[in-house]
């Protein structure tokens, strides 16, 4: 992997740790931090050995929001285009065929809520903090918060998380769906990397298709994510992994799954 200023990363037995790594600034996205994501989650698709990413902040927060000292002086363009690389960015990881699962540590807000929302999975701190303060900085979100949270939690709640700029808890985002887990602070990393286990125990490839179809399926009417689905179950039945699966359950034995 490349050197980066703004990020950390890890490959801890086939589990990509990636730390967003600003603490000075709450690990705010800039520019340069979210051109630097951009790059390393293109080396991490690239990557046969990363199964699973965990995403997380360090220190105090996992990230406080787009850099607002860079967003002062925004022109209207200016703006567009950094909504537009956020945007693009954090497509990545919501179309990357490896599960992408957010251990949030601390603040995620704005942007840093967006880069969550991203994920596939959220895992939280008792300390995470969560909001989309936008409307208080005379913004609206620009990273697709606007088009995530009331996918993930429905119009009425995200019009009011929006509207409000409220920060809340761990617990308030658990209870509305926002997040999968909250767990003790010393806790996070193994409960995100104990997900990624279970998640690796299975075939890799039926993992990705989950993921596609669930993702297309939001997107378009029932019959054509049914339809969607029916073709990736139909490639699944071509695959060494499901004969595999399927020999290894007729034969009472673990399977050993190749990703193909
Ligand atoms: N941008 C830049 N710097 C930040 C940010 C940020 N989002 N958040 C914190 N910092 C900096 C602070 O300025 C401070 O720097 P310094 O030490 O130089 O003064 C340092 O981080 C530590 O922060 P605090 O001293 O404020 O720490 P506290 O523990 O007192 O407070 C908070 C923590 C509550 C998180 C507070 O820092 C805060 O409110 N931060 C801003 C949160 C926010 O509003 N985020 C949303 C930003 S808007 C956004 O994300 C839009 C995304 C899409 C944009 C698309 C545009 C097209």
């Amino acid at each position: 992997m490349g050197e980066y200023k703004n990020l950390l990363f890890e490959n801890q037995d086939g589990i990509g740790i990636l730390t967003m790594n600003r603490p000075k600034a709450l690990n705010a996205l800039n520019t340069e931090t979210l051109s630097e994501l951009s790059q390393l989650l293109d080396e991490i698709a690239k990557d046969d050995s990363i199964k699973v990413v965990v995403i997380t902040g360090a220190e105090k927060a996992f990230v406080a929001g787009a850099d607002i000292t860079e967003m002062l002086h925004m022109t209207s363009a200016e703006g567009r285009a950094f909504g537009l690389l956020g945007q693009a960015t954090f497509n990545k990881i919501e179309n990357m065929p490896k599960p992408v699962i957010a251990a949030i540590n601390g603040f995620a807000l704005g942007g840093g809520c967006e880069l969550a929302m991203a994920c596939d999975i959220r895992i939280a701190s008792e300390k995470a903090k969560f909001g989309q303060p936008e409307v208080g900085l005379g913004i609206v979100p620009g990273f697709a918060g606007t088009q995530r949270l009331p996918r993930l939690v429905g119009k009425g709640r995200a019009k009011e998380i929006l509207f409000t700029g409220e920060m809340f808890d761990a617990q308030e985002a658990y209870r509305i769906g926002l997040v999968n887990k909250v767990v003790p602070p010393e806790e996070l990393m193994q409960a995100a990397k104990t997900m990624a286990q279970k998640i690796m125990k299975n075939a890799p490839y039926a993992v990705a298709l989950c993921k596609a179809a669930v993702n297309l399926g939001l997107d378009v009417s029932l019959d054509a994510g049914q339809d969607y689905e029916a073709t990736l179950f139909g490639v699944t039945c071509s695959t060494e992994d499901k004969k595999e699966g399927m020999s290894a359950f007729v034969e009472k034995r673990k399977a050993t799954f190749v990703g193909k």
